[in-house]
């Protein structure tokens, strides 16, 4: 891709890390002469051997400053206008040091994020928490890693994951509980899908209720019931008892087991735990004398486990599974936690929830506040918890917190109750937000948007899933005049006062947190920290730039830790693993009366998030373009919806439309939505506002995955898209969804109103003043349908096609006039038609982003050549042949083909 307006400053390639999953592919960035940059897998990269999915090699396609926030912006009488950076800091200073001064330092927050860098977090807390006074700092891994990490704390002492990927590989079967690694954690996926086809031995067990593309390589589905994996792993902890228990590991090393004993019993048998996660026995049976007969264990585990209210109870009841048999700390075995965001380790390690300190110390421990406190020779520590996101934002509706500071996370989508949200940013005095685009929900709702350097620009460091750090490198200029995240923070802390916060780059913030991490750990009669990282203390900036990844703890520079607790010492006082006696309990809301299906939200393959990156991209816009309801098709006949035609998801929080769709392996009774549309890139998607705030008691994590909804048609009157170069303001217009085109923008289009007068909406909407414009048009006012075209110069400029009924011609000949500079006499004819005149075939919906393979194309090669594995398709139609993140998909195809077939 060209970067105009960047300035490349490297020539050379860039190792650099990958800004989306906990993965945390290792990327070589190559920008040449011309401009042009080439992203590739940084073979060298421990952690995916230089392999990327396809979000990660469409990287390229992300950058570039279209979209992006260039300069800070206020926002006054309601409009936004642009500032200087020294009204904007001292906007955002001193109205932070008033509201403080007036009520207080908890009526101030900041709401941070996992995808900052480490050093960009540990300005942010402690500017907080040591300066401002309050732990009002809390992060969107709250929504994401906060069960997690109250599991670790609770079992281990500390937030620990004790294994590495390569246990991945060495396992002997490998338990994906609320996961959905092929689409989420893709090159890690994969990596298990190439030791399993090496070594067929290796057992694959996916806990989840939908039939997910992880399923793929698995050996046994669970699809449990929504919410009942405390009953799963319960029942587990009752077999292992009997059947494996490692009495020596318990009795030296972990105290509880009784007590846990105890509260799993309340499960009951093995056919009351099938029947409450609605399993059949005989499967419940294989999995459980599975997993008693391998010693080899990883139980992996992501947001199907940690999004519910009792997030924390099912990691304590995983890990309980794997401290009863001893299976943890060696190779090829142990609880893990897959983290989502690139950096949600990272803040971790700097104490970015409200509940933590800086370098795993305690904040409920005087002692520890005290070591702090002198290590930062700040004026205070802050000594009781802030608060959790969700009570966060209610304070802030509440009025009790004032001025907040938003930073790399997008609220107003991410949050659930989404609307609440954005009642309390209403309310909210200040909202300041740090971002690197400028449309986005949580920026239409702030005050002042403050311009952030973006990946490719920014310089720091980032711990993935398995503890392992390594650097993001900048090998771009800044755009405008954005800043780094941490340059912005401690310019706003030099404005109020705040001395410690003199740093000149992220390498001397980088020495004070791995120099914090070894201060008095273990010694003055301080709690012993795994979290340990002085080796790295006092490199020079250019080994800092050379930093090879590397995993924690780095206690003297040689120290290299593949896995933690080997020795089956934790981080308790006493040394033992605590056994947490966890009682299963249904979900805070359950389906019945006016609400009858639960809503399971998730992710997708190709996007990222709230889009505001990957949506930039064509090629990732082709996986699925729209928002959708996936649903199984006798509830579809129930509710009164049909596949392909937009359906009314209400809650008793909110209410979104989406199209419903069959197939995503989904049962009875529950409905899946992905999270990823928000009101820039569709009207009525914007899926947590639906989504119910109840959370965790014990970590405040949200259950994202299960909120009561009924289901019912979206009844609309016309349909149509338009294809423009420019964006429209298409806000208040009817029901629509942004996709992004290579040179254009495609929005698919519903109408609730009678259709009429399209001549003059159209031009109007097109923006078309002049009256001999370049305009070819038809229009059957009984047939209800009318088209238009715009040409610009003999361009095609934009296209709309409206309709009563949904049969509108295929959106990709029209697309590809887009490339052409010049129509051709015979393209011009077959305009109106939306086809040329003698179509080719059409490919269908993308399954290769990488290549643009559509499934129709893999369907007729499977069929014309007898195709019988991926590798067939591959090389048949280039399909799977780079990243690899559809083979799942391709191998699904040749089953149904085959099926079809037979
Ligand atoms: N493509 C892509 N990859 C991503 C991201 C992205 O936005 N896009 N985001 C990253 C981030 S931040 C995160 S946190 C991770 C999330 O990674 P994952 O957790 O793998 O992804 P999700 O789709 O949120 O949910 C996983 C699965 O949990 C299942 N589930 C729902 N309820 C239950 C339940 O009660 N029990 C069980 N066992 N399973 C249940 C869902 O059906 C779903 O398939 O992905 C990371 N990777
Ligand atoms: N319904 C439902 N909701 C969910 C979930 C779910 O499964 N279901 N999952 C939850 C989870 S696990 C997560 S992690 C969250 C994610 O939710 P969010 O964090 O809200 O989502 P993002 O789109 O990643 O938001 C990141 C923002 O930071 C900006 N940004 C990117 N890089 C930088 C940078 O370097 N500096 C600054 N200042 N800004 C930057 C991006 O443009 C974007 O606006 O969503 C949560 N919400
Ligand atoms: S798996 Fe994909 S998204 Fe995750 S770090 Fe690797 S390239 Fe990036
Ligand atoms: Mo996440």
């Amino acid at each position: 891709m060209e970067l105009s307006a960047h300035f490349p400053i490297a020539s050379t390639s860039v190792k650099t890390t990958c800004p989306y999953c906990g993965v945390g592919c290792g990327v070589s960035a190559q920008v040449g002469q011309d401009g042009t940059l080439a992203i590739a897998g940084d073979a060298a990269h421990p952690a995916s051997q230089g392999r990327l999915c396809v979000k990660g090699s469409a990287l390229g396609e992300t950058l570039g400053n279209r979209g992006r926030l260039l300069a800070p912006m206020l926002r006054e009488e309601g409009a936004l206008r642009e500032a200087s950076w020294d009204e904007a800091l001292d906007k955002v200073a001193s109205g932070f040091a008033r509201v403080i001064a007036e009520h207080g330092p908890d009526a101030v927050a900041l709401y941070v994020s996992g995808q900052l860098l480490t050093e960009d977090y540990y300005v942010a807390n402690k500017f907080m928490k040591g300066y401002v006074g309050s732990a009002n700092i809390d992060t969107n891994s709250r929504l994401c890693m906060s069960s997690a990490v109250a599991g670790h704390k609770r079992a281990f002492g500390e937030d620990i994951v004790p294994g590495c990927y390569e246990d991945f590989e060495q396992a002997d079967l490998i338990v994906l509980v609320g996961s959905n690694a092929a689409w989420c954690h893709p090159t890690l996926y994969q990596r298990i899908a190439r030791a399993k086809q090496d070594r067929p031995d290796l057992k694959v067990v996916v806990v989840d209720p939908r039939r997910t593309a992880t399923c793929d390589i698995a050996d046994l589905h669970l699809p449990v019931k929504p919410g009942t994996d405390v009953w799963l792993f319960d029942g587990l902890l009752g077999h292992l008892a009997q059947h494996a228990a490692d009495d020596s590991f318990i009795e030296a090393h972990t105290t509880g087991v009784a007590d846990a004993l105890d509260a799993a019993g309340k499960a009951g048998t093995l056919a009351e735990v099938a029947k409450a996660c609605r399993l059949d026995p005989r499967d419940l049976e294989r999995f459980y004398d599975l997993f008693a007969n391998t010693e080899k264990v990883v139980t992996a585990f992501t947001m199907g486990v940690n999004q519910s209210t009792s997030g924390a109870d099912k990691v304590n009841a995983i890990i309980n599974c794997h401290l009863i048999t001893g299976r943890i700390g060696r190779p090829g075995m142990g609880p893990f936690s897959l983290t989502g965001q690139p950096n949600a380790m990272g803040g971790r390690e700097v104490g970015g929830l409200a509940n933590m300190l800086a370098a795993h110390m305690d904040l409920d421990d005087a002692a520890q506040r005290g070591a702090l406190q002198e290590f930062w020779d700040s004026p205070h520590v802050a000594g009781k918890p802030g608060l959790k996101a969700v009570d966060l934002f209610r304070a802030i509706e509440d009025g009790k917190v004032k001025a907040v500071w938003i930073m790399a996370t997008n609220p107003l989508v991410s949050l659930p109750d989404a609307d609440q949200a954005r009642r309390a940013l209403e309310k909210c005095e200040l909202v300041v937000a740090s971002d690197v685009v400028l449309g986005t929900d949580t920026n239409d709702a702030a005050h002042v948007l403050l311009p952030a350097l973006g990946w490719g620009e920014k310089d720091g460091t980032v711990t993935n899933s398995e503890r392992c750090i390594s650097r993001q490198r900048a090998f771009l200029s800044a755009p405008g005049s954005a800043r780094a995240d941490w340059d912005i923070i401690c310019d706003v802390a030099r404005r109020m006062g705040f001395k410690g916060f003199d740093f000149t780059s992220p390498h001397e913030i980088f020495d004070e947190h791995a120099r914090l991490s070894g201060w008095k750990n273990g010694t003055d009669g301080q709690r012993r920290r795994l979290f340990d990282v002085k080796g790295l203390a006092g490199m020079t900036r250019a080994d800092y730039d050379a930093l090879d990844p590397v995993q924690w703890p780095v206690r003297t520079p040689e120290e290299r830790t593949a896995r933690l607790f080997g020795d089956g010492r934790f981080a308790h006082g006493d040394g033992r693993a605590r056994f947490v006696p966890t009682v299963p309990r249904a979900p805070a809301h359950l389906p019945g009366g006016e609400y009858p299906l639960v809503l399971n939200t998730g992710r997708v393959r190709d996007q990222w998030h709230t889009m505001t990156r990957t949506g930039r991209s064509q090629k990732l816009a082709e996986h699925i373009p729209e928002p959708y309801i996936d649903m199984h098709p006798q509830d579809a006949l129930l509710c009164g919806v049909k596949a392909g035609e937009l359906a009314r998801v209400t809650s008793d929080w909110g209410a979104v439309v989406a199209r419903v769709q069959h197939g995503g392996g989904i049962a009875r009774g529950s409905v899946f939505m992905p999270i990823h549309w928000s009101g820039q890139t569709a009207s009525d998607a914007r899926v947590g506002t639906v989504v119910n705030p109840a959370v965790d008691p014990v970590s405040g994590e949200p259950e994202f995955k299960h909120t009561p909804v009924r289901i019912e048609p979206f009844g609309v009157t016309w349909f149509g898209f338009i294809l423009s170069r420019t964006e429209l303001p298409l806000r208040e217009a009817s029901n629509w969804t942004r996709v992004q085109g290579k040179d254009f923008v495609r929005y698919e289009l519903a109408g609730r109103k009678p259709f009429a007068a399209a001549h003059d909406w159209a031009r109007k909407l097109l923006d078309v003043h002049d009256d001999d414009a370049d305009w070819i048009e038809v229009e059957d006012k009984n047939g209800g349908m009318y088209r238009a075209v715009h040409l610009v110069d003999g361009r095609i400029e934009a296209c709309l096609f409206v309709a009563q009924r949904a049969d509108l011609p295929a959106r990709t000949w029209l697309a590809s006039m887009f490339d052409k500079e010049q129509l051709e006499p015979a393209d011009r004819i077959s305009l109106l038609a939306g086809r040329a005149k003698e179509p080719g075939i059409d490919p269908g919906p993308t399954v290769c982003s990488c290549f643009g393979v559509g499934r129709k194309t893999i369907e007729i090669a499977i069929r014309q050549n007898n195709l019988c594995d991926a590798a067939g398709v591959t090389a048949c139609t280039k399909a799977g042949g780079n990243c690899g993140s559809c083979i799942p998909e391709i191998r699904s195809l040749l089953a149904e083909t085959q099926v079809a077939e037979a």
